[in-house]
């Protein structure tokens, strides 16, 4: 039994939930939800995403790895997705204890998992990632057909992903932020090695959370550069992505167009996994570092409250790999 322990997610459009504060994290599907693939938009609309943030020029170096794992702690993977298949590797279901990491009633995970690493036809038909091979691992928080998970199970997921040696962790949940268990979790990957990528939220509101040193925090932007006007903003966030008109694979063998701050935190799981295909060297700190300061700068001049360093860069970041010896931090 849950019923001790604190709440941490709500996902998926169920809007009537009651959240936890505003840090929890809403999944919202755009209107249409999730499409079938002869439903699909053109290519053009699909791909906006992996363009904005510069994937093809990083892709002359390298198009991802399945040495890299990338851990998603989330409702589960769909491994059995057509453009998923061959991406996604075994994983651990820390509600019950089994290898069971399909998803139960909620493809928010799937959606999650198809931008680090779907592999569709990307100039065609299905959905694609910014790895064209990468290894999702499954960490199955909520075996819920909300979605909800709690901060026990989440931080389990955590340290399991630190202790597999895993070097990027998705946390496409709100209200980590600020739990202490959670933020030691983090703590505990980063000094094993590993990065915690973590949803800034969508409430769309200003929190007073400070910067936390070990959790890389993710704001939504859109085709234009401009933050998702659901997209939290606050001292805490550290980097954006595109978070808005997101194609990508949903369970059920389905496709999805989504939204929120979810994605634009897989968007930047994404680029750490590609960057680390390419510099499996690097530490946690170094990654940490290429992806802050090849952030294309947004906004105010400098650091921000909307943008953080800025929106994610990879060609930028290929640059700066290019140059020299990474900066520690
Ligand atoms: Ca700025």
């Amino acid at each position: 039994m849950k019923t001790n322990k604190a709440k941490l997610l709500l996902i998926t459009a169920v809007l009537a939930l009651p959240l936890r504060r505003a840090a929890a994290e809403v999944f919202l599907p755009e209107p249409d939800g999730a499409r079938t693939r002869a439903e699909e938009p053109s290519a053009a609309d699909k791909r906006w995403f992996f363009d904005k943030v510069g994937a093809p020029a990083f892709w002359t170096l390298s198009r991802g790895s399945r040495a890299v794992k990338v851990l998603v702690c989330d409702t589960g993977v769909e491994a059995s997705h057509p453009d998923l298949r061959g991406n996604v590797g075994p994983g651990k279901n820390f509600v019950d204890g089994t290898d069971n990491t399909a998803p139960t009633g909620n493809g928010h995970g799937t959606r999650v998992a198809g931008l680090i690493g779907a592999r569709g036809g990307h100039d065609g038909a299905g959905a694609f990632g910014l790895n064209y091979e990468v290894t999702v691992v499954p960490g199955k928080i909520s075996n819920a057909a909300s979605g909800e998970a709690v901060h026990t199970d989440t931080a389990k997921c955590v340290r399991w992903g630190a202790d597999q040696g895993i070097r990027v962790v998705n946390l496409s949940y709100g209200g980590a932020l600020d739990n202490p268990d959670m933020q030691a979790a983090a703590k505990y990957l980063y000094e094993k090695g590993g990065l915690l990528l973590i949803s800034a939220g969508n409430a769309g509101e200003r929190l007073d959370l400070p910067d936390y040193p070990y959790m890389l925090a993710v704001g939504g932007t859109d085709a234009l550069d401009w933050k998702s006007p659901w997209s939290n903003t606050g001292p805490y966030v550290d980097i954006t992505a595109p978070g808005s008109n997101m194609y990508t694979t949903d369970a059920g063998g389905k496709y999805a167009v989504s939204r929120g701050a979810s994605l634009a935190t897989a968007v930047v799981s994404g680029a750490a996994a590609l960057i680390l295909s390419a510099r499996p060297d690097l530490t946690a700190g170094e990654l940490k570092a290429v992806l802050l300061r090849s952030a294309l700068d947004l906004g105010t001049p400098g650091r921000d409250e909307a943008f953080g360093e800025g929106r994610v860069d990879l060609k930028k970041a290929l640059e700066l790999l290019k140059a020299g010896p990474v900066p520690a931090n």
